[in-house]
């Protein structure tokens, strides 16, 4: 694991490299390099990403940015991330309503760390998790819930 991470800022510091050979990024030219490397975000997913890690807000208009290392790495890691979250969901989403409910959660959590997990901790993750109080948690709630606990 922490090999392979390495292997990917390496990766990611090749790239970063590349694409800012030339002075400020651009949203298109990153939405491209994304979708190379099977990522299908829209721009405006990525205009999104690039807001919630940039604090200086350095997005201009017209698209073009300048983003420090650091900042494309996290963008980079959260495209990743949502590219698994996607796939988890339509795995474990049974009902097709593009939620997870606390019976999905549960196998799907089941399933993942090959475990039964207490209905107790089922419940709290759902009322933590379920912010806007619908019984069901959405791909965003899940997001805020993965990125809550992840290390990256
Ligand atoms: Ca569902
Ligand atoms: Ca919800």
């Amino acid at each position: 694991m922490e090999h392979n991470k390495k292997v990917l800022i390496a990766e990611l510091k090749e790239v970063y490299t590349i694409l800012t050979d030339s002075g400020l990024l651009t949203i298109k030219k990153l939405r491209d390099l994304m979708v190379e490397l099977g990522h299908p975000v829209t721009e405006i997913e990525l205009k999104e990403m690039i807001n919630a890690v940039d604090e200086n807000g350095q997005l201009q208009n017209n698209g073009q940015f300048q983003i420090d290392f650091n900042s494309f790495c996290r963008v980079m890691l959260m495209a990743e991330r949502e590219e698994q979250l996607k796939k988890f969901v339509k795995i474990f989403d049974k009902d097709k309503d593009g939620c997870l409910n606390k019976e999905e959660l549960r196998q799907a959590l089941t399933r993942t760390l090959g475990e039964e997990i207490d209905v107790a901790i089922i419940n709290e993750m759902m009322k933590e998790a379920d912010t806007d109080g619908d019984g069901r948690l959405s791909y965003d709630e899940l997001l805020r819930m993965f990125s809550k606990y992840s290390t990256i």
